[in-house]
């Protein structure tokens, strides 16, 4: 394992800067704020901080509309508070990689403003994606747009511009018009720009929907799937024709300078297992590892605001099959959690008081002892669940508040769509990090942009780090022990029980150590007998999060509710 590279037994920790810790009152999370909070992902034991973006942004998705690419928004701090930070991260053995958000800019970015009043002829009109309306329409009304595709945060892809007289694309909101990388000065100047972060001390870059950077320059019209308005472009933006090629392209460009120290990971919804492995595979130079989507949309139904009861054989096959895709070339990254998805205990577990610690411990010891990069992401380490959101105007989020306003305005009842919002809705990560009891959590000594959870009084960092039984120090022992034992992170892996509806168990079998380790989980708030594999009775128990866990008996051990454990035989 020496020359294996140094992320395949790194846990990584995403920071979202708006909800984090804010320093200066204003009730937005800042640089300042996380550098004072630096030791508590330290004593976790991470080996890097994945800094959701920080550049100067009007902020209508919260950061990932960037106006300047070089410079932090004055919310956060300033350039020298990122230097600060970053010194401060190495300065504790951590790395930091930044949040690179180039599938597109804001409307506000000097490249659209050129690109848009430049008019059709302009020199930068190439570099976003401009189209005439559809032949035979009147521009600007319903159903003059270029095609029928559906923007991920509701109504239509595309934006009228009366003044220049074409529409442009926009996958997310009309704030964020879609950069044309078929255009080689666009994918040269974000390269410089990631030089230049790369120069300046960063180790590496989460890349935002990476695999919707090459689109099929015909746009052509998509299905609507059924239940929906508009038509799904997925088939000719994502993982589109050229996406290889810009992948390689950037590598020679950016991350070559850097052979072996970088960590790079491109977020890749509708990725399957195919195209991950040649992603991933080392030998084609593109990204180290990618997020992929699976998992998280077993329970969406039409669209991820019609939610579906999930099936744990599904969720555990689901990984099992890219356990196994990945198993000989390529490399996974393991999440429940990030700031676009529900918190894991409520979704995946079971927030009540009784079950809450024990569900979260559980669910964050079957995934870390999984194959690939865990991520934890801020508050999971805590359990932090859900939001009790009462009404709409407690939403913050672009996707949900337009979700809402689009499904209220035809005609569906407000109650229902709110309970789907509560369920899915990405406000659920975004609720203020819970440091200690006070009144706003510690987070701020202002008003928070959006509101803590009440539950802050009995779930939060300080009473976890004094409690040895809490889910932040079952973290802690997961995250040290994939650091010591190879098995963890390079082990090959074996499910069993796939079709049990509670359990699950799988083995991990490290050749050149000669360790094997079985995991066994009751993921359900009833006991469970687990039957146990031959010769694992009496086995070493590495990790339990039950205090009162008895050894492994010969033939079935008694789990009980949520209890999850590791065992290691050599
Ligand atoms: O949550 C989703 C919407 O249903 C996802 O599809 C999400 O939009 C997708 O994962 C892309 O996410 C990334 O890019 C978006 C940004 O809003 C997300 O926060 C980011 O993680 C646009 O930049």
């Amino acid at each position: 394992t020496a020359d294996e590279p140094w992320w395949k037994t790194a846990v990584v920790y995403q920071i979202y800067p708006r909800s984090f810790a804010d320093s200066d009152g204003d009730g937005i999370g800042d640089l300042r704020g996380i550098l004072e909070r630096l030791d508590h992902l330290a004593r976790l034991g991470v080996d890097v901080i994945w800094l959701s973006p920080v550049h100067p942004s009007p902020h209508d998705d919260n950061g990932y509309d960037i106006s300047d690419y070089q410079d932090i928004d004055p919310l956060y701090g300033t350039l020298a508070d990122f230097d600060d930070l970053l010194a401060e991260v190495h300065a504790r053995g951590m790395r930091l990689v930044l949040d690179l958000v180039v599938n597109h800019t804001s409307d506000e970015h000097p490249w659209f403003a050129a690109s848009r009043d430049g008019g059709p002829n302009g020199p930068k009109r190439d570099w976003y994606w401009w189209r005439p309306a559809r032949p035979g329409t009147v521009p600007g009304t319903p159903g003059a747009e270029p095609n029928n595709w559906g923007s991920f945060f509701s109504g239509p892809a595309w934006e009228w511009d009366e003044t220049s007289g074409e529409y442009y694309l926009h996958l997310f909101s009309r704030k964020q018009p879609d950069l044309n990388w078929e255009n080689p000065e666009v994918r040269h100047a974000v390269y410089a720009m990631m030089r230049w972060w790369l120069e300046r001390g960063v180790d590496g870059f989460r890349m935002d929907v990476v695999n919707l950077l090459s689109k099929d320059p015909a746009l052509p019209d998509g299905e609507v799937p059924p239940g929906r308005r508009w038509g799904d472009g997925s088939p000719y933006c994502a993982c589109g024709p050229r996406i290889h090629e810009f992948l390689a392209e950037m590598h020679r460009n950016v991350f070559a300078g850097h052979p072996k120290t970088l960590l790079t990971v491109g977020e890749m919804p509708g990725v399957t297992v195919e195209e991950a492995r040649l992603f991933t595979d080392p030998a084609r130079r593109e990204v180290d590892m990618v997020f992929q989507f699976e998992h998280v949309g077993l329970d969406h139904g039409t669209g991820k605001f019609d939610v579906r009861p999930l099936r744990l054989p599904e969720l555990k096959a689901s990984l099992a099959r890219w356990q196994t895709g990945l198993g000989e070339t390529g490399w996974n990254s393991l999440y429940w959690n990030n700031h676009d998805q529900p918190r894991a205990v409520s979704r995946f577990g079971d927030d009540r008081p009784a079950h809450r610690v024990r569900s979260a411990t559980a669910l964050a010891t079957v995934l870390h002892l999984h194959r690939g990069t865990p991520y934890v992401y801020q508050g999971e380490e805590l359990g932090m669940a859900n939001a009790p959101f009462a009404s709409i105007g407690d939403f913050r989020d672009i996707e949900s508040l337009r979700h809402f306003e689009e499904e209220v305005r035809h005609g569906a009842d407000p109650e229902k769509v709110l309970d789907a919002l509560r369920t899915m809705g990405r406000d659920n990560a975004r609720t203020p990090m819970q440091w200690d009891a006070s009144p706003h959590a510690g987070f701020t000594r202002g008003t928070p942009w959006i509101a803590v959870n009440p539950d802050h009084t009995e779930v939060n960092a300080a009473a976890q780090a004094a409690d040895p039984h809490s889910v932040y120090h079952h973290y802690r022992r997961l995250i040290a022990l994939r650091h010591t034992e190879p098995a963890v992170a390079f082990g090959d892996f074996t499910p069993l029980l796939p079709d049990d509806e509670r359990i699950w168990a799988f083995l991990r079998r490290h050749a050149d150590t000669a360790t094997e380790l079985l995991v066994l989980a009751n993921l359900g708030p009833d006991p469970v007998a687990a039957p146990v594999p031959g010769d694992w009775a009496g086995a070493e128990t590495l990790i339990v999060n039950h205090p009162g866990a008895a050894p492994l008996s010969s033939s079935a051990t008694l789990l009980a509710p949520w209890e999850a454990r590791v065992h290691r035989r050599t």
